[in-house]
This record gives structure tokens, C-alpha cells and sequence, in this order.
């Protein structure tokens, strides 16, 4: 058979199976196609997808203007490596940098690549500005992060499948209780040798916690005390998937160092960036960091083309609307419910909490039927389901699904 021939759903799983690591486990569920809110399967059944491809599909599947704009790079010049300029990367760190607010960016690939970049932007940092003695920098973490998967993020992991087996592990790292700032501050005074505090606005994979109000303002005032750089990682929470741009606008905090991925391309490239001003970014010198496809022309043209459809269709204000929507019909239905015990998130990331401990089965069983019932989701952690809709979805799309969901949870009530 030839290999692009018309498979079924499970002969394509069988494919993966045979010939793919087992490094996931996917709702039992094979896409062909995607277009603004919807994916098809391949027998052409149509869904909402609640999951954004983890929010990076924030501007909606397949975009046209941020797919013409990668054809139309992909057709001109699609990588030059940085051992030469090129005619897009410039254009793309001025119109970025004007975009969030800060002097420079360096751009990298993947979320993972782009935390990376930001501890070793923050370590030196800590040795050369701060002044702090050479491999003694330590940096803040909160427990339950999640920033990627890279031996150094997974060394400050406190997920077990995620860490385990993966040592010797990276040093230099300090674990405090999320939305803790006692613990911060502590850490902070008896710590000299701290170089950055490094967190997410709202811990994603954990299962969506929101801060308390102000923790994000009062945990930068205090690195700002302690001379401790803040470092934002908004790959998930960004791209006004909370309704800002930003997680961090809506606490007017402006972070030292603000990491970004996943939708900054629309989910169409691997794009990532590091940004920060120049009495920080200033210390990396040519030689101390890169990256093959980092800033290539095709991700510069994807990443303009998103931030425009993100500017241009006032995705923040619309996730804002449809979020506080979705939290006040799921509310008025889990008042009434057996099964689901809150529902929890900013903007269009959201999780509902299903009243049953960790190890069960019941939120799996529950997004199996949810796709039965045409919309797409996954748990993150056990009980807790995940729902993070394109941004660009309308609020009769939104109160479709909302109506899938609920009739779905009603299935399991007892
Ligand atoms: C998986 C979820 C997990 C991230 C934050 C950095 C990265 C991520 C806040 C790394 C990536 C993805 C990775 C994917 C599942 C998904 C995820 F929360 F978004 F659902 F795991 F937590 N910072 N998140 O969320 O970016 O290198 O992946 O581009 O690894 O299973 P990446």
C-alpha cells in the first residue's frame, strides 16, 4: 500500500504504534483536517477542538493569513542559519519588540529551547551584572511548574513521569509553593546567590491554578527589592489566550524576562522568543547562544502574520467576553451537578474539576465521550479536564459547547 493512501482511524494508530515512541497517550481520535474552531477526523466527523494544540492554535486552525504568509516565505527563502542576515529577521524582533513592550528578543524554536534560553540568559545575568560568584546563581522555580522538557526543566520538575529516570539532574534551582509570596519573600532574603524567579502566570498542565489577585504584581515587587530578575513563562498563557495579551496585563506587571512560544506562530511553525531590555539581554555576546532554524525568515513571516490576526480580530477582548461566558454557564450547571465539583481559569484556559480522586478513570472516560458528543478535549492531571477553544470562536460556537459539555457530564451523574 502505497503510504499517503486513504488509511483508517486504526490503521493509522496501528502506524504510530509500530513505528513511533510511546511518548504520549492520545485520545483514541485521528485529525486530517482543521479549519478556525473545527477538526475533522479521517471518516469526516467535524469537532470543536477545546484543546488549541495545548493553546497554539489560539488564532484558530489554519489560518489563511498566517498560512499565505509561510507559503509565500516558504516559496522565497526559508533559512539562511544567523551566519548571515536576512531580510526578515530584523523586521520581525522591531515589529515583536514594539508589539510586547521591550528592547530585544532573541528567537528561538520551541517553548522548551525558548525557558532554556532565558536560565542562561538569567545566569549570566547573575554573574556579570549582579555579580553573584560564577556557578553559584540560583534560580526561584514553584512547585507543579511545568516549562518543557529538556533535562534542566525536568530537573526542577516535580511530576515523576517526567523526571524520573532522566538524572543526573541540572543544580541550581530553589522549589517554593506556587501563589506563596511568604515563601518567596523568605527565599529571596535568605538566598544571596538568587539570579531570577521563574513562573507561570497560571500553571497550565497542573490544572489551571489563577493566582490569588496581585500575587504576580507583589512576587515582582519583590525580585525588584531583592535585585532578582522576574521571568514570565507565557508560553501558554499568552497570545491573549487569558484575555490580554498577556497573563501578566492583567496584573500590570511588566516581567525582566518574558518567554514566549506556541501561538506566537498560530500553531502553523515552531516559533519561540526570549525578550528582555537591553541592561539585560546586553550580556549574551556572539558565540554564547544560537540556534540553527532560531529567527529563520519563515518563522519571522508566521510570527508577524499571527500577531496581526491576534491585533487585528481582537482575540484578547473576545477570549475575555467568551471566558467569563463560559465560567457562568458552566457555574450555574455544576451548582446542580454530582460529577463536576468547580471550574476554574482566565480568559479561554479553563478546567473543570471532576469530583473524583486523581487515579480514576473518569475524566478520561468523560473526553472520550465528549468526542463521541463532537467536541475535543483531555485531562491534564487525573480529575481535572482542560478546555481551551480557539480564541477566534463566536459566542454561539461557545454556547454550543457549552451545551455539548454539559449534556456530556450529565451522562456520568449518578
Ligand atoms: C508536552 C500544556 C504541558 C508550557 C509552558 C513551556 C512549554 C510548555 C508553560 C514548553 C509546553 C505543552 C507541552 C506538551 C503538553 C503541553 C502542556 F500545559 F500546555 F498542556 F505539558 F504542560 N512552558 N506545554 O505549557 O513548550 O517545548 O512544548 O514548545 O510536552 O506534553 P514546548
Amino acid at each position: 500500500m502505497a503510504i499517503l493512501e486513504q488509511q483508517t482511524s486504526q490503521q493509522l494508530i496501528e502506524l504510530e504504534n509500530k513505528y513511533g515512541a510511546h511518548n504520549y497517550h492520545p485520545l483514541p481520535v485521528v485529525l486530517s483536517r482543521g479549519e478556525g474552531v473545527y477538526v475533522w477526523d479521517v471518516d469526516g466527523k467535524q469537532y470543536y477542538d477545546f484543546l488549541s494544540a495545548y493553546s497554539a492554535v489560539n488564532q484558530g486552525h489554519c489560518h489563511p493569513k498566517i498560512v499565505n504568509a509561510m507559503v509565500q516565505q516558504a516559496q522565497t527563502l526559508t533559512l539562511t542559519s544567523r551566519a548571515f542576515h536576512n531580510d526578515m529577521l530584523g523586521k520581525y524582533e522591531k515589529f515583536a519588540c514594539e508589539f510586547f513592550g521591550f528592547d530585544k528578543l532573541l528567537p528561538m524554536n520551541t517553548g522548551a529551547e525558548a525557558v532554556e534560553t532565558a536560565l542562561k540568559l538569567c545566569r549570566k545575568w547573575a554573574y556579570e551584572v549582579k555579580g553573584i560568584d560564577e556557578n553559584k546563581a540560583e534560580i526561584i522555580v514553584c512547585e507543579n511548574n511545568f516549562h518543557g522538557r529538556t533535562t534542566t526543566i525536568i530537573s526542577f520538575s516535580n511530576d515523576p513521569v517526567a523526571r524520573q529516570n532522566f538524572g543526573p539532574y541540572t543544580n541550581g534551582f530553589i522549589k517554593i509553593e506556587y501563589d506563596n509570596l511568604e515563601a518567596l519573600e523568605l527565599t529571596l532574603k535568605s538566598n544571596p546567590n538568587v539570579g531570577g524567579f521563574l513562573v507561570e502566570p497560571i500553571q497550565g498542565e497542573a490544572g489551571v491554578y489563577v493566582p490569588s489577585e496581585n500575587y504576580l504584581a507583589k512576587a515582582k515587587s519583590l525580585c525588584e527589592t531583592y535585585n532578582v530578575l522576574f521571568i514570565a513563562d507565557e508560553v501558554q498563557t499568552g497570545i491573549a489566550r487569558t484575555g490580554k495579551l498577556l497573563a501578566v496585563n492583567h496584573e500590570n506587571v511588566i516581567p525582566d524576562i518574558l518567554v514566549l512560544g506556541k501561538a506566537i506562530s498560530g500553531g502553523v511553525y515552531p516559533v519561540s522568543a526570549v525578550l528582555a531590555n537591553d541592561a539585560i539581554m546586553n550580556v549574551i555576546k556572539p558565540g554564547n547562544h544560537g540556534s540553527t532554524f532560531g529567527g529563520n525568515p519563515v518563522a519571522a513571516a508566521v510570527a508577524i502574520a499571527a500577531l496581526e490576526v491576534v491585533r487585528d480580530e481582537k482575540l484578547a477582548e473576545n477570549a475575555e467576553i467568551l471566558g467569563n461566558l463560559f465560567r457562568f454557564e458552566l457555574n450555574k450547571y455544576i451548582d446542580t451537578s454530582s460529577i463536576a465539583s468547580l471550574v476554574r481559569g482566565k480568559g479561554l484556559l479553563n478546567a473543570i474539576l471532576i469530583n473524583d480522586d486523581e487515579d480514576s478513570d473518569r475524566a478520561w472516560n468523560i473526553c472520550l465521550a465528549l468526542r463521541d458528543n463532537g467536541l475535543l478535549a483531555k485531562p491534564t492531571h487525573g480529575n481535572i479536564i482542560r478546555f481551551a477553544p480557539p480564541l477566534v470562536m463566536d459566542k454561539e460556537q461557545l454556547l454550543d459547547c457549552v451545551s455539548i459539555i454539559i449534556k456530556t457530564l450529565k451522562q456520568f451523574e449518578n
